[in-house]
């Protein structure tokens, strides 16, 4: 994934007309798009084509968290409409990402962002990022915690970081990257803000000074 702004769009709009709106105002400005439950369940995955005339790599975020067989055919799925990349849990274990990674290009979820994510995963992070360093394109990692993504970092060595929690969870835009992550994923920031285009350009200008 080539980094330009160091941005990923999380476009978790629920309607078509919504998606291809955002898309068209910043598409230019963000390094991939990633589509999630909250757009794909109304607009059908067929749609993640259709999202690839702006010409961003499209990450489905399907958090994919099934046996290997089932993880496999979700994933060999998202693929097949049209996703570069698809985002696996990491707690499910080795086998549900061994078998993801045989058919996708995979992002392997270690930490989570939400205060939640310290009941079950914190504790595990670092055995799922071993694991993914062997099988996967990268990791997801929380910015919101960016002590933690400095810690993932050296277990996941060159493997790409993207994380999560930036603006409406409370991190800084650049937390992240400041901390070893290559890519900060922004949603609501940018698509709830009353210019989106000015948010990203804005955006990226803080995150330009500090790595690009
Ligand atoms: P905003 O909080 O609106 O910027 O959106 C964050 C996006 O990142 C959403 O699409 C979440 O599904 C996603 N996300 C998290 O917020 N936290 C995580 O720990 C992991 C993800 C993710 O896998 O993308």
């Amino acid at each position: 994934m080539k980094k330009k702004s160091g941005i990923i769009l999380a476009l978790d709009v629920d309607s078509k007309k919504e998606a291809l709106r955002i898309a068209g105002e910043v598409s230019d400005l963000v390094d991939a798009i990633k589509v999630g439950y909250p757009l794909i369940l109304p607009t059908g995955i067929r749609f993640l084509r259709e999202l690839k005339k702006f010409g961003n790599p499209i990450i489905a975020d399907f958090k994919v968290a099934d046996i290997p067989i089932i993880s496999q055919k979700i994933c060999q799925l998202a693929q097949n409409n049209g996703a570069d990349y698809v985002i696996v849990h990491g707690f499910v274990g080795e086998d549900v990402i061994k078998a993801c990674s045989e058919v996708a290009e995979i992002f392997v979820v270690a930490e989570m962002s939400h205060p939640g994510s310290k009941d079950f995963l914190t504790t595990g992070a670092e055995r799922i990022a071993e694991i993914a360093r062997r099988y996967a394109y990268g990791i997801v990692a929380p910015a919101t915690r960016p002590e933690r993504i400095k810690i993932l970092r050296k277990t996941v060595g060159d493997l790409i970081i993207i994380s999560p929690g930036i603006k409406a969870q409370g991190a800084k835009v650049g937390d992240a990257i400041r901390s070893g992550a290559d890519f900060e994923i922004i949603g609501r920031g940018i698509y709830q803000a009353s210019d989106p285009r000015e948010a990203t350009e804005e955006f990226s200008k803080i995150i330009g000074t500090i790595c690009i």
